[in-house]
Order: structure tokens, then sequence, then C-alpha cells
């Protein structure tokens, strides 16, 4: 059997990432060897490099308790374990949410579980991230299925509690399973890192298995991010069961307003087909009724039919396992797979194609221009030197001095680009401080008084309101504070037109509107956690403080990703040329060291040629390295090579 198409698309998505990284690397060298590294294209490219490295893609599992998300999590990524690797389990009492990945820093496979108590705290996941004391660690040993089958069954461990204690952790007692003696089975972790030496995991791949409608309306972290900042997000129905009001309650408050923003990301899976084949009347009425529930689901979901997948996770599972190509195809597990692998990684392919491959080519394509230069310079010379070969001393001479003339406008030229580093030096902190961690404690800790005075519903919503309305500000001077510096580099541009440091590009446009509408976006989701508080009878203040501060988190990252890319727009509309100015100096100088070692090459012209003609071979080797990296780059990505059709939007 080949395969898994995820796994292959998977991997010639990282090999195209690979060779992007080997040009950038092999620039970086060669940027290095001549002199022409600055600590701005040095952090630049390491920019470059350790964004495309750490890259990673999520795929999240939405749904109710017993749905099959975890048996298709088993039958997508580790059927070659030949084992059902995470449990997957009868009846409510369901796992905890789980993130799988594969942790790089530490380089080890491991679990680690939170302990469920910890929901009586008002501490959010993501702060408990922070504290790994605070985590149940178990080591993992890929090599030892056994072992391995027995921790991850910890996972799904579970607790017998009272009734009172369920409600205490948030639990809504009506959706769990009751245990004999009237008291509740609940899970015993709150939530679970798997750590996993896997390929695809290795190489960024995330997944987020989330457990039911009880998970997601308690752990706010699961609605603010881990779903919303997904590329994927597979929401799972039963064929056995239909469309539940559970199912339609967590697609309508959970997943499906970000069918939108995942683009090509959202997936609607009807598992358990398998439980229709059976069916005494034969195959096409077998068809007949798996399309009946696709088109029925359709309508009660507000979708186009051909976006629901129907398939059977176990029995796609157990065909990987036996190696059984027909019961896989009917399984309609690779039909998902391929889904998934084209839709994330096109996505994926045009996002770093648009950022990281075109700036890299641009400075690349600068270099190789400034090489070209000189190889015309360089023929230039060798031209008169052979014309002159009698007189070749006095033709280095005219030389050099043309060179140094050359030289000395760049030194005039300093000035100008000394006023464009200092324009950056005084601006950008201004602008940074739009954005500062400071602010974001002071509006943090005005709207947490706020909330402490009123738990009501109202006073929930206006504090929070508020607090948006105060981030939106900061955003906003960012942005008008950002215009009033591009009207400054726009000066900046006319002075180094003026002194001949040609530019012929316009000013970046700077824009916060990716944070804005990532702001946007979370106050929406916040209305929908929000809406559910107030439906709390009580305990609404410790749920709120949890609520407030995972919020809180978000925003931060928000700031963070503002005060990143005002950086970034900095650099981008002074560095070009500023750098184009430094490259073309330090080769004038390598020009006047090689006119230097001219002279002293022989005494005849014949020698003086000889080494011209070295020098000409080594620079056209650099020429054509350069050129190579640009053919590299300019190779299309895997998804877009194969031009992928993709019917699922
Ligand atoms: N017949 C059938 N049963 C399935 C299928 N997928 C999962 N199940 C069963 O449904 C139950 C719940 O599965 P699980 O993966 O734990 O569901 P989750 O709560 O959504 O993660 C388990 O007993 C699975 O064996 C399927 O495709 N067909
Ligand atoms: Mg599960």
């Amino acid at each position: 059997m080949s395969e898994a198409q995820f796994t292959r698309q998977v991997l010639a998505f990282n090999e195209w990432k690979k060779d992007i990284v080997r040009e950038a690397v092999r620039f970086r060298n060669w940027l290095s060897e001549h002199n022409l590294m600055t600590d701005d294209l040095k952090e630049q490219i390491e920019d470059a490099l350790q964004q495309l490295l750490a890259d990673q893609i999520t795929v999240a599992f939405a749904g109710e308790f017993s749905r099959g998300k975890t048996e298709l999590i088993n039958a997508l990524f580790f059927s070659q374990y030949g084992r059902r690797v995470l449990p997957s389990t009868i009846g409510r009492t369901t796992m905890c949410p789980t993130e799988l990945f594969f942790d790089r820093r530490l380089n080890k496979s491991y679990i680690r579980l939170l302990p469920v108590e910890t929901r009586a705290s008002n501490i959010s996941i993501d702060s408990f991230k922070r504290l790994p004391g605070k985590w149940k660690h178990i080591d993992l040993n890929p090599e030892d299925p056994e072992a391995m089958a027995k921790s991850f069954a910890e996972v799904a461990a579970t607790k017998i509690v009272s009734g009172d204690i369920a409600a205490k952790y948030g639990f809504d007692t009506s959706a769990l399973e009751p245990a004999a003696d009237g008291r509740f089975s609940i899970p015993a972790w709150r939530h679970a890192l798997i750590s996993f030496r896997h390929p695809l995991l290795q190489e960024g791949l995330n997944i987020v298995d989330t457990p039911g409608l009880n998970a997601l309306g308690y752990e706010p972290e699961l609605t603010l991010s881990l779903l919303p900042e997904a590329q994927a997000i597979i929401f799972m129905l039963s064929a056995d069961t239909g469309v539940t009001a559970t199912d339609l309650e967590i697609w309508k408050e959970h997943v499906s307003h970000l069918g939108g923003r995942l683009h090509k990301g959202l997936f609607v899976v009807i598992n358990k087909i398998d439980l229709v084949w059976d069916d005494i009347e034969g195959e096409a009425h077998v068809a007949q009724s798996i399309d009946r529930i696709r088109r029925l689901t359709a309508q009660q979901l507000g979708v186009e039919p051909d976006k629901v997948i129907s398939l059977s996770a176990k029995m796609g599972l157990k065909a990987k396992i036996d190696r059984n190509a027909a019961l896989l195809a009917r399984s309609g597990l690779d039909q998902l797979e391929d889904l998934i692998a084209s839709g994330i990684l096109a996505e994926k392919e045009k996002l770093i194609q648009a950022t990281l491959v075109r700036s890299l080519y641009g400075l690349i394509q600068d270099a190789r221009d400034a090489i070209g230069n000189r190889v015309a310079a360089m023929d230039e010379q060798q031209q008169r030197l052979t014309d002159n070969i009698a007189d070749s001393q006095s033709e280095l001479i005219a030389l050099t001095r043309k060179t140094k003339q050359e030289q000395q406008f760049f030194q005039r030229a300093q000035i100008v680009l000394k006023s464009g580093r200092a324009l950056i030096e005084n601006q950008l902190p201004v602008l940074l401080s739009c954005v500062a961690p400071d602010r974001l404690r002071e509006h943090y800790t005005a709207t947490q008084s706020e909330l402490e005075r009123s738990w009501t519903a109202a006073g929930v919503n206006e504090a929070i309101d508020s607090f948006f309305a105060a981030l939106e500000k900061d955003l906003q001077k960012l942005d008008s504070d950002a215009q009033v510096m591009a009207t400054e580099i726009g000066r900046f541009y006319a002075d180094c037109r003026r002194e001949g440091l040609v530019i012929d590009s316009r000013v970046p446009e700077f824009s916060a509107r990716e944070q804005l509408e990532a702001l946007e976006q979370l106050h929406s989701q916040s209305g929908r956690y929000q809406l559910r508080l107030s439906k709390l009878a009580s305990g609404q203040g410790k749920e709120g403080v949890r609520f407030f501060n995972a919020l809180a988190e978000k925003a931060r990252d928000i700031y963070v990703a503002a005060g990143r890319n005002t950086q970034h727009w900095c650099k981008d509309a002074l560095n070009p040329v500023i750098q184009k100015a430094v490259a073309r100096r330090n080769l004038l100088g390598e020009q006047m060291q090689q006119l230097a070692a001219l002279s002293q090459a022989g005494q005849t012209g014949q020698e003086r040629l000889a080494e011209a003609e070295r020098m000409l071979v080594e620079l056209q080797r650099q020429y054509h390295m350069l050129d190579n990296s640009l053919a590299v780059l300019k190779r299309p990505a895997p998804q877009k090579a194969a031009e992928r059709i993709i019917t699922l939007e």
C-alpha cells in the first residue's frame, strides 16, 4: 500500500522548506565570506530561518463525545504502530483535551497531565503550561509499544466524585456518566500534553483532540485559542446519531464561525459509516443511504453537501493495520487525508511564498546584480589592460583613480544613510510604546478592578467591552503614528534620490489591520463565552476571572504581534536602501584591493592580464552560485506544482 497521502505531502512540503533554508544558509555564508554581512541582514536572515524551522501546522478535532475523534486521529496518524495508540473509549466520560506534538526543544517523548483538581483554581491552562511542576510527567519510550499503550491509557483515566465536587470543577452533572452509588465519573485530568517522536509531529504537525461540549464550554482556551488558531478543524459527527442538539450547539457556538477565517480548512466528517454497510438490501442501497445522510447533515449545518465527507475511522484504521487496500478505499479515509493535506499545505505555501521567499529572493537578487556589475567592471578592466598591454601600470593607476572617486561618493552618501538610521532609532521606540506590555498591563488592571466591583452579567459585559475598546485605541494610535513616520521615510527616500543613491521603490505601507482583525475575532469569541457566563447561576466570579485571564493572554499575543509587525515594517522600509549602499561600498573596497593585487601580480602586462582573468572567473563563479539560488527559490512549491484541485472550501 502506498504511503499515506498526508504523510507524503507533508514530507514534500518540508523538503521544499528545507531547500529554502539551504539557500538562505548558503547566502548567509557567502555574505560573511565577502565581508558583506551587516547586523540588520544577519537578523533578517536569522528571522526567516527561525520562522521556517519553527513553522507549525495545527489540525484540531471538534465534536461531541464518542463521535470517533480519537479513533480518527489514530487512523490518520498512528496506524503504523499496528494498534490503537490513543485510547478511544465507549461512554461519556471521555479523555481530557489533548495536544499532540513533538517537543523539539527537549527532544523527548513524554506525556504531561494536568490534574482535574486544578479546575477549582482560576488559573488558565496557558498559565499552567509555564509551570511544569504542576503536571504529572510520564516518560514515553516509542520503542516499547506495550509500555506506551499503558502510559497512553493513563490519559483516559477517570475518577468517581460526588455531584458537588463535579460541579465545583465546572462539570454539568446532567452530561456526566453516573456511577452506581449516585456519584459521577469524571476525567482524572484537565489537560494532556503529549510530545511524541513521530515523523509528522517532528516536522511541525500539531494535533488538538477535544473531548466534547463539556470541556469546550468550560475551558476558555479551547474556544479562544486552540480552535481558532488551528489551520484546520475537523468537525465530527456520527452516522448512528445524526446531528443531535449538542452536536448543533458545538457547531454553532464553537466551530461554524471559524469557517471563513480557516479558508479551506474546515471539514465536516460523518464517521462510523460502517454501521450502515451491512445493509441487507445491497451496495447500491448503502451508497444511497450514505448520500442521504450527507445531504441531510449539510442541510442541518447550513453547508454545501460536497463539504461533508463520510468515512469510517475504525475501518480505516483496521485497513491500514491489515494492509487491506479495498477496505481502506471503502473507509473513505484517504479522501479526507488528501483534502486536509492539499487544503492546509496550499495555504501555508502561499504564506511562506509571499513573505519569506519573497524577501530572501530580493536580497539574493540584489547581491547577484551587484556581482553582475562587478563582472562588467572587471570585463572592462580586462579590455583596457589588453588594449594597453604595453603600459598596464598607468592603466591600473587610471582605474584605481576611477574606483576611488566612486568610493568618495559613497563616503558622502553615508551622511544621508546615517540620517535614515537615526530615524529608525528615534521613531521606532515611540511606535513600539503604543503596544508596550506595560500599557496592556494597565488596561488589564483597570478591567480587573472593574470586574471585581460587579460580577453581574451586565457588569462583566461592560468591563470587557471597555477592555477591548482600550486595546483597539492603542492599535489605532500605532497605525496613525506609523503613517506619520511613513511620511518621514518618504522624505529620506527623496534625499537618497537627490544624492544619487537611487531608490526606485515606494515606501512600503504600514497596516495594523491584521492585529485589529485578530482583536475583533477575539472580541466576538469572547462574546460567546460571556453569554455562557451570564447563564451560569453560581460560581461566576471564579469562571469569570479564569476567562478574563485567558483573554488577556490572547491580547498579549496580539500586542506582541503588533510590535513585531512594526519592527519588520521599519526594517523593510529602510534596510534595502542601506544594505544596497553598504554592499556597493564594500564591493568597491574589494575592487580596490584587487587593483592593488593586480599591480603586484608581476611586472609584465601579460602577468597582470592572467591575474585579472583569474579574478573574473572567480566573480563569475559567485554570480552563478547566486543565480542558482534564485532558480531554486523560484521553483513552485509542491502543492502549487501539482496544481491540486481543492473541492472543499
Ligand atoms: N463502528 C464504528 N465505531 C467507531 C468508529 N470510530 C470510532 N468508533 C467507536 O466509537 C467510540 C468512541 O470513539 P472515540 O474515538 O473515543 O470518540 P471521541 O469521544 O469522539 O474521541 C469507540 O468505542 C470507538 O471504537 C467507526 O468508524 N465505526
Ligand atoms: Mg476522544
